[in-house]
């Protein structure tokens, strides 16, 4: 552990350098933010069920043929993934009005939309990651048109599987955020990949009955503990049993590890899809 280089410490994740040169260890952190990280707080727990609930979606994602950067999961904070150059967008995708949409235009959260919305937001953190146009991301070169038609396309894609997933366990997909990455074959071509993470902490879930919220803006709006919404979206999925791996604070680790152990073992006999080359467009 101490010998293992740190590549990047963000604010809920640290990578470090993984066994080669092309992967990458992701550590997740029990650190929330909100507002730009002018809220902050260490929830424990929090890390431990975003990276079970992360890989589990990540490679749902990536079974339906979606290429993700994720790799596999290797205890209870951490994943190994594929090391991706980071495209500085966040793709937001909204089926249901709530947050900063509501906020800027004025629209009744809880409003369903019409089709799903796709929003670009530039990543940067000493701009309050700004909202932006396909335009900025063409004018200022952050995306090639080739980029953006397949992230956007990924985008669309990832949303229709994760609504009919969601659904089917009682949670309302609201809308989530995505980040993407490159990856540079052998010979130079180039590959879009799903990157970042998956998880309440990107996604807005509320049950389909009560409309209670379960994600991150019981943080960010102090509706509820947040561990317990987290654990009862992994119950929902069939992650954790009946009552959480978390009581007061703390983990249940032994439980937390042998359930490690099994979902990998699955995991293993799903076999994660190898990333072809698709060559770009002349
Ligand atoms: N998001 C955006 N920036 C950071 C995050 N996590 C996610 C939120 C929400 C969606 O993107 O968690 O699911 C839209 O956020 P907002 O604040 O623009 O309404
Ligand atoms: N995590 C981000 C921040 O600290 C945004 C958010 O999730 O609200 O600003």
């Amino acid at each position: 552990m101490a010998r293992r280089k740190k590549i990047y410490e963000g604010k809920a994740k640290i990578l470090y350098e993984g066994p080669d040169q092309n992967t990458v260890i992701q550590y997740f952190k029990d650190d929330a933010t909100a507002f730009n990280a002018e809220k902050k707080a260490e929830i424990s727990g929090k890390g431990v069920l975003n990276n079970r609930i992360s890989a589990h979606l990540m490679t749902q994602i990536e079974s339906i043929g979606i290429p993700t950067h994720f790799i596999k999961q290797i205890n209870m904070r951490e994943q190994l993934v594929r090391r991706v150059e980071i495209i500085p967008l966040e793709v937001v995708v909204r089926n249901v009005a709530a947050g900063s949409l509501c906020k800027r235009l004025g629209v009744e959260e809880g409003t369903i939309l019409q089709r799903p919305l796709v929003e670009y937001y530039y990543k940067k953190d000493e701009l309050g990651d700004p909202l932006i146009s396909e335009e900025h991301i063409l004018t200022f070169g952050w995306a090639d048109p080739y980029e953006l038609e397949e992230m956007v396309s990924m985008a669309w894609r990832v949303n229709d599987y994760l609504n009919g997933l969601f659904s089917g366990i009682g949670l309302r997909l609201v809308d989530f955020k995505l980040e993407f990455g490159r990856i540079f074959g052998e010979y130079g071509e180039l590959y879009i990949v799903l990157a970042d993470e998956v998880s309440p902490d990107n996604c807005r879930l509320w049950d389909a009955k009560t409309g209670e919220k379960l994600d991150k803006d019981r943080f960010r709006f102090d509706l509820g503990d947040l561990v317990e919404g987290y654990q009862y979206i992994a119950e929902r999925l069939g992650l954790i049993p009946e009552g959480g791996i978390i009581k007061g604070g703390s983990i249940n680790e032994q439980l937390a590890e042998t359930l490690d152990q099994i979902e990998n073992e699955l995991s293993r006999e799903r076999k994660l899809r190898d990333v072809k080359p698709k060559p770009r467009k002349a």
